[in-house]
């Protein structure tokens, strides 16, 4: 029998050349690629990706304790590539997103590793939803990649990303996404603050400018994060980056990734950060985890939490669902779920709130409980006094004449909370 959301068969994968060769097909309970919703399957909706750095990268060690997970693909890139793919399909999604370094460490040419993964795309007809370069794990990005006092590492960034975003080309991948670990700083008595966002400005216009001479067609999407690595980040969120884009002319070039657990250690709901990108056009994908509202980092576990995807993804489908994005499951298993059949319960259950969250979120747009409510909350700013106000019919001295003559005096009207609460629950 093929494992479901709840049970693999314990004992059937084995670590052979194949990696996952006993695994059958993953049957779903609530995900069915093919099931049609609202015009479109499941699959167009959500767009799944698996990435390949906390799976097939990660080998389990933390600030105290050593690597103790057993992956038996770690020996080269072309195995690793090999289990990735052969993941992916098990699973039956259809997208995956890497770093440059996750499948060609150092030493190894990227050139060489595209043309690999290019086979098995083509093989598999799985696709790339986004591309990245690591410019955070090595020591030469200590103080920043574009960000650092150090011009000559500016230039490594970016003939470091000018080959990750060449690769992504290549592959035809949807987007390439900008995630600025180490942009930031630890201090302010060693950091020039208007000299690094000047510097940060000069990179992606460059970039910006390379993308549209190779004529690269998918998305330019910036990963918004606090903090960790540093003590905080540019990107900090997408209210601080998009004016930081606006400064610099760029806000028409990037759309944003979001992240539920980058958006919580801001300070802020999933729900808010989707809002906040789709009110100012510049929604792009989602890096769909959870983390632990109890600790203070990234801890990446796989989204479960049903509330909060569901409101995320009933945002999103109403203002006509993903484009270029889609769901990308940046998340690992916890270090004491050493073994294989774990990433699948991580990866399957992951991808059953994903597509249980659809269900309720399309069953939400389709009753129009709360898209009533809403519009009837602000119906006068569409007629009258709001058009004119908005119209910029009205100055002040006009608003307090009318306020005046119709001796306005506007009554209190109940929010609802509970009761929108309640309908977000079915
Ligand atoms: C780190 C980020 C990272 C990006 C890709 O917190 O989530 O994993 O998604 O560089
Ligand atoms: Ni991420
Ligand atoms: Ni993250």
């Amino acid at each position: 029998m093929a494992p479901t959301g709840q049970q693999v068969d314990e004992g059937k994968i084995q670590m052979n050349d194949h990696f996952f060769q006993n695994i059958e097909p993953i049957q779903y309970r609530y995900y069915n690629p093919k099931q049609k919703i609202l015009g479109k399957t499941m699959e167009e909706h959500l767009r799944i990706s698996v990435c390949a750095w906390h799976t097939f990268c990660w080998e389990g060690p933390d600030m105290f304790g050593q690597p103790l997970f057993h992956r038996p693909w770690m020996k080269s890139p072309e195995e690793k590539i090999k289990a990735l793919f052969e993941f992916i399909q098990k699973l039956g999604v259809k997208y995956f997103t890497f770093h440059d370094v996750d499948l060609a460490p150092a030493g190894v040419s990227l050139e060489k590793i595209t043309d690999l993964i290019g086979e098995e795309m083509k093989r598999t007809g799985i696709e790339l939803l986004w591309g990245t370069a690591n410019l955070t794990g090595h020591p030469r990005y200590m103080a920043g990649a574009m960000t650092n006092p150090d011009p000559a590492v500016f230039a490594v960034a970016a003939a470091q990303v000018k080959a990750a975003i060449d690769a992504t080309h290549r592959l035809k991948g949807h987007n390439y996404v900008l995630w600025n670990g180490r942009d930031g700083y630890e201090t302010l008595l060693n950091t020039d603050l208007r000299q690094e966002m000047d510097q940060y400005g000069r990179f992606l216009s460059l970039l910006v400018d390379y993308k549209h001479k190779i004529g690269f067609k998918g998305a330019l999407l910036i990963e918004p994060k606090p903090r960790e690595p540093m003590k905080h980040q540019y990107d900090f969120d997408c209210a601080t980056t998009s004016a930081f884009l606006r400064k610099y002319g760029l806000e028409k070039e990037f759309q944003f990734n979001i992240e539920s657990n980058h958006a919580t250690l801001a300070g802020h709901t999933f729900s808010h950060e989707i809002a906040y990108a789709l009110a100012n056009d510049a929604f792009g994908s989602l890096d769909a985890n959870d983390g632990d509202l109890l600790l203070g980092w990234d801890t990446d576990q796989f989204p479960m939490d049903l509330s909060q995807y569901t409101h995320g993804l009933y945002l999103i489908l109403q203002h006509g669902g993903f484009k270029t994005g889609g769901c990308n499951l940046d998340a690992k298993v916890r270090r004491q779920s050493i073994d294989l059949q774990d990433l699948f319960y991580g990866h399957i259950n992951g991808i059953e709130t994903l597509a249980k969250a659809l269900l309720h979120a399309a069953a939400l747009i389709e009753k129009n409980d709360l898209q009533s409510f809403m519009k009837k909350r602000y119906e006068h700013w569409h007629s009258g006094l709001g058009q004119d106000i908005l119209h910029k019919k009205m100055n002040f001295e006009q608003i307090a004449n009318y306020v005046q003559t119709h001796r306005l005096d506007p009554k209190p009207h109940s929010g609802r909370q509970e009761m929108l609460e309640g309908m977000l629950n079915l």
